[in-house]
């Protein structure tokens, strides 16, 4: 053997020990972060350009499919579709040839502090499993296709004409208390009468349905698929269902419309807007038929080593009450972009940057400020959208997870607004009032102890005096199947806990039952929360009353199937949170 091979050889035995060492100290990523992030891409079956790269290790076409699958599967979410990078790190050929097959096998099967799971030792992967994974990630990433306008075109469909819908509401339901459920592994969402709690509809959307919300009337509803398919309801229908859908993009989480009325215009219910995270673009459309107007790529920069990402994702989208503008967040190059959509086609864009790995937020109780928060960057931006300018960063704990967050006014530090985090217990209070709490403003002026980590999402209302936050991805059930209530007055009290899921009287068949999503009801005196199980087990959905914080209703349902977020027409029409 030459010395240098055995140089090699005690390096691959040292950095072994080394990562296994690690890997049993738990220091790095815990379960629920990796599991969040590492969920299967719509893009596992899309056809891609392949080349080819005579250094990389020898592979079948068969192993490179079977490969190929489980990249998307399981890897893609954190180390980005082409593996240039996102919240994993980049694992494209210039820098996996470099290391060789057996040093890759090390990292695979036995993970990183950094976050990287531990495949082989978790028993997720075999040996064969991690060798072909090492031999893949050394071949050129190959690349799914773009979308275009065509693209979009052929998708589009308007199932119910402008013209041929209601001129006022056909229907006797309070629709501004509708709730859109996500149905997650059916694609489609529940419409729920808020006040009687009975199914009005189930209505077909897209694949793994991310999030709904609603236009600036009140009217419709837009809901967008993982698969990147926009559904457009009518809330004004005898019975409300679909009248249009597009797709988008290949992979898409996020959609929204344009909210502004004032002297520059009118724009209620005029634009819709949906980003992508393949490929990296977000579209502007009408806000009556879906019809794609404006396609705009998100490629570009980062923020911080200014260097090109070829594919940043669109993230969290909201639209501004201050100004015609759509506030869209891009997360690999952690950059804001306000998107002036008074002329598109002359479209202005004020880009603010902040920091890496933007991901979902909310604005504050004035919503003039828009709350981003930059998870693996554990920090929040706060993007001033009267003045389309970066008022601050500000470090939160680790990998804040806000949803759109909650507002409330603290005895001491006036108004507030929250987040919980997905890496730890904590819940970081960051003041909003430059007016009159200067001294707080854009400040994490407290940390509130929770149970655990693996919060996704925390609310609370302007006539409520209590804040919920939930931790569906902690790894204990007796956390995950429960949720945590401040009483706003007295928050150095600590929490009460609420089992929810336990409230849902489900049968014991081995459901994950993780508790989902605090929603208020309109007149904010009920909040709402999924009991998510696996699609082949019986989930729920259950009410709270908000003063008694005793159990109100629960609302149980065979089509009630792996329910995750829920929105209610008024309080996503309207931003309150
Ligand atoms: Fe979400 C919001 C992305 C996993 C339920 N999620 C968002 C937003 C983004 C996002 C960008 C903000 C949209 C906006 O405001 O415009 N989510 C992602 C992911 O990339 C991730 C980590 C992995 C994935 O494969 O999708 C992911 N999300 C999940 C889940 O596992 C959840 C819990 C269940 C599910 O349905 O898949 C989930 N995400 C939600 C919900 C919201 C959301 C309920 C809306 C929160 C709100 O209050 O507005």
């Amino acid at each position: 053997m030459t010395t240098r091979k055995l140089a090699r050889l005690a390096a691959l035995a040292l950095s072994t020990l080394a990562l296994a060492a690690m890997a049993q100290h738990k220091e790095g990523a815990t379960a629920p972060e990796v599991n969040y992030q590492a969920g299967s891409s719509p893009l596992t079956d899309t056809p891609m350009y392949q080349s080819t790269n005579p250094k990389a290790p020898k592979m079948t076409q068969a192993e490179f499919d079977r490969a190929r699958q489980t990249y998307f599967e399981r890897c893609a979410g954190c180390h980005g579709v082409l593996r240039k990078g996102a919240t994993g790190k980049p694992l494209t050929p210039d820098i996996t040839l470099a290391k060789g097959t057996d040093y890759l096998k090390v990292f695979i099967a036995y993970g990183s502090p950094a976050g990287m799971p531990n495949w082989q030792t978790s028993g997720e992967f075999t040996e064969a499993d991690v060798d072909l994974m090492a031999r893949y990630i050394q071949q050129d990433p190959p690349q799914p296709p773009e979308w275009s306008m065509a693209d979009m075109k052929k998708t589009w469909k308007v199932t119910v004409a402008p013209k041929d819908r209601p001129t006022k509401k056909m229907n006797n339901y309070n629709i501004s208390n509708i709730f859109s459920t996500t149905l997650r592994d059916t694609g489609e969402v529940a419409l729920i009468d808020g006040d009687t709690k009975q199914i009005i509809n189930i209505v077909k959307t897209g694949y793994a349905v991310h999030i709904s919300r609603t236009s600036a009337s009140g009217r419709y509803l837009f809901v967008i698929g993982r698969d990147g398919r926009v559904n457009m309801i009518d809330l004004w229908m005898p019975k409300p269902d679909n009248v249009a859908e597009i797709r988008i993009g290949l992979e898409a989480r996020s959609v929204d419309t344009s909210k502004y009325k004032g002297k520059d215009g009118d724009f209620t219910d005029k634009l819709a807007i949906a980003g992508a995270y393949w490929p990296p673009q977000f579209v502007i459309m009408d806000g009556d038929t879906l019809e794609p107007k404006k396609i705009v790529s998100t490629r570009g920069m980062t923020v911080d080593t200014q260097e090109y990402h070829p594919e940043p994702r669109v993230a969290s989208i909201v639209a501004s009450h201050f100004k015609p503008e759509f506030i869209v967040n891009v997360k690999e190059t952690g950059k804001t972009l306000m998107v002036d959509y008074s002329d598109i086609e002359s479209l202005k864009i004020t880009e603010l940057g902040s920091a890496r790995f933007l991901h979902d937020g909310g604005w504050d109780s004035t919503k003039r400020y828009f709350m981003v928060a930059a998870n693996n960057s554990n920090k929040v931006g706060v993007i001033d959208a009267k003045e389309d300018k970066l008022a601050a960063i500000v470090d939160v704990g680790k990998i804040p997870h806000p949803g759109r967050g909650a507002n409330f006014v603290h005895p001491k530090f006036g108004p507030v607004w929250s987040t919980g985090h997905l890496g730890d217990e904590t819940i970081s209070l960051i003041g909003t009032d430059p007016k009159k709490h200067k001294q707080y403003a854009f400040k994490e002026v407290a940390k509130l102890k929770g149970p655990g980590g693996g919060a996704l999402f925390i609310k609370s209302h302007p006539k409520s005096t209590h804040l919920y936050s939930d931790a569906p991805l902690n790894p204990d059930p007796k956390v995950s199947q429960s949720v945590v209530v401040y009483d706003i007055n007295n928050l150095d009290k600590g929490y009460t806990v609420l089992p929810i899921a336990e409230w849902a009287g489900l049968p014991d068949d081995g459901g994950a039952k993780r508790v989902v999503q605090p929603e208020f009801n309109k007149a904010g005196d009920e909040v709402w929360f999924a009991v998510w199980s696996a699609k082949d087990k019986q989930s729920a959905l259950v009410v709270v009353d908000d003063k008694t914080l005793k159990l109100k209703a629960v609302i149980k349902d065979p089509r009630i199937i792996t329910p995750t977020g829920h929105f209610n027409v008024n309080n996503t029409q309207h931003d309150v949170y």
